[in-house]
């Protein structure tokens, strides 16, 4: 049954989360809460469908670090070569003295790629890890 009718719940959250999340309505240019909450949950089932999913995805996998993390460089490079059918590169920029940026492109059935991302962007010492994904082709 195809129920596209709106339907209203209503959410509790801490004053500061809301506040941050109007911050972000008012940012992205949404009309409403109701707006921006949509196309939020959107994104997440997309996303989680994609984490079961058979469809080939192509992407790309960002990653700030400190390589004086003790173990990280050797687990990042010991899980690309592990993985490495789902890379197609991997990009390094010394930012400074300590800081690396690591750009790595992958391809591969969406939930391999999605479970070589959570690897990657999981690793101790990653500050700030960042995947994005498309369908390479539509099912
Ligand atoms: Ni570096």
């Amino acid at each position: 049954m195809d129920d596209s009718s709106l339907k209203r719940f209503s959410v509790s959250m801490e004053g500061h989360l809301l506040g941050k999340f109007d911050d972000l309505v008012k940012q992205r240019g949404y009309e409403n809460r109701s707006e921006a909450v949509r196309d939020l949950v959107r994104d997440a089932l997309t996303q989680h469908s994609w984490e079961q999913d058979e469809q080939i995805v192509a992407g790309s996998v960002l990653l700030f670090y400190n390589h004086h993390q003790r173990n990280l460089v050797d687990e990042l490079t010991k899980i690309q070569h592990r993985m490495h059918d789902n890379i197609l590169a991997t990009t390094h920029f010394h930012l400074n003295q300590a800081s690396c940026l690591e750009l790595i492109i992958v391809k591969g059935k969406a939930k391999d790629i999605q479970q070589l991302s959570n690897q990657l962007t999981s690793i101790k010492g990653v500050d700030y890890g960042k995947f994005t994904l498309a369908p390479v082709e539509r099912i």
